[in-house]
């Protein structure tokens, strides 16, 4: 209740911000894109974590205005970054059921892309699983004209939810990112081990691409690799940071 009742002011006192977390490339431990994580710090609860005011976004509704204010945040960076070290760097940013059920959503990210004069290409939409159940042939309607902008949609936290292998055909999805729950013991459980490399090769013979998240060791990131996963997320990488220090992840170093 009182989350609820600061929420609502927040945006107008641009008490949010975004942070960014490198998703690099497995092979080359390029930047290869990156995933914006919403950050509320709030002049009378101080810091709150997502996990704590994103439910209660989404039990008000707000979220479909705050997601907006997350869309224009992001696109706005990617237009900054033009020119600049972190140019062509795709932004990954998170996107809730209530919002994709939103009719405007899609012009929505049409106009705000086209606002900022950044492609498509530069943007992806992470989805949950539960996103894709709640409404199954709107839904695959989205993805067909996010598909047409050309936005990628990436299913985040895979394997945990309420999986079930047919969302992989009835879906245009790009990525699937692997679920740390699973790579966490990756190194230590020869079950964790043996799911992993399962979809990697499942994921590999659908043509889609495989974001392992959750990486933390050094070891972890060695087995993702030669498994064929394309792009390694976790603390051992980076941890969410403000742009300008991402900017100092890509400068060269001498
Ligand atoms: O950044 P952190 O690990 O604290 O994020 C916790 C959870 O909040 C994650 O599940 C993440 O997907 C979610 N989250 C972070 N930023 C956003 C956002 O902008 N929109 C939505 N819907 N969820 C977000
Ligand atoms: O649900 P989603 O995948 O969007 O959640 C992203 C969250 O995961 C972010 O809040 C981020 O802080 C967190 N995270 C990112 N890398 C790691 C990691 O290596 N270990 C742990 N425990 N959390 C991570
Ligand atoms: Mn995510
Ligand atoms: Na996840």
């Amino acid at each position: 209740l009182v989350i609820d009742g600061a929420l609502r002011h927040a945006i107008a006192a641009n008490e949010f911000r975004l942070e960014y977390q490198v998703i690099a490339e497995a092979g080359s431990g390029k930047v290869g894109k990156v995933e914006a994580l919403l950050r509320w710090r709030s002049a009378t609860l101080g810091t709150v974590a997502p996990d704590r005011f994103i439910p209660v976004a989404e039990d008000s509704g707000l979220i479909v205005e705050l997601g907006g204010w997350v869309l224009e945040e992001a696109c706005r960076q990617a237009a900054q970054w033009r020119g600049g070290p972190l140019a062509g760097v795709r932004i990954s940013i998170n996107v809730s059921a209530w919002q994709l059920a939103d009719p405007g959503f899609v012009p929505l990210v049409e106009a705000t892309l086209a606002r900022h004069g950044v492609p498509g290409a530069l943007l992806e939409l992470e989805l949950t699983e539960r996103v894709l159940i709640d409404d199954g042939p709107n839904v695959r309607n989205v993805l067909e004209r996010l598909r047409a902008l050309d936005v990628s949609v990436s299913l985040d936290d895979f394997g945990t939810g309420y999986s079930s292998l047919s969302y992989l055909t009835q879906f245009q999805l790009n990525t699937l990112k692997i679920d740390r729950a699973f790579v966490m013991d990756i190194e230590h459980s020869t079950r964790s081990n043996s799911l992993v490399h399962a979809i990697i090769a499942m994921g590999h013979s659908l043509g889609l691409q495989l974001v392992a998240e959750g990486v933390e060791t050094d070891g972890q990131a060695r087995i993702l690799a030669r498994m064929g996963c394309h792009y390694l997320q976790g603390f051992h990488i980076a941890r969410p940071a403000a742009p300008e220090q991402l900017l100092l992840f890509v400068a060269p170093r001498s």
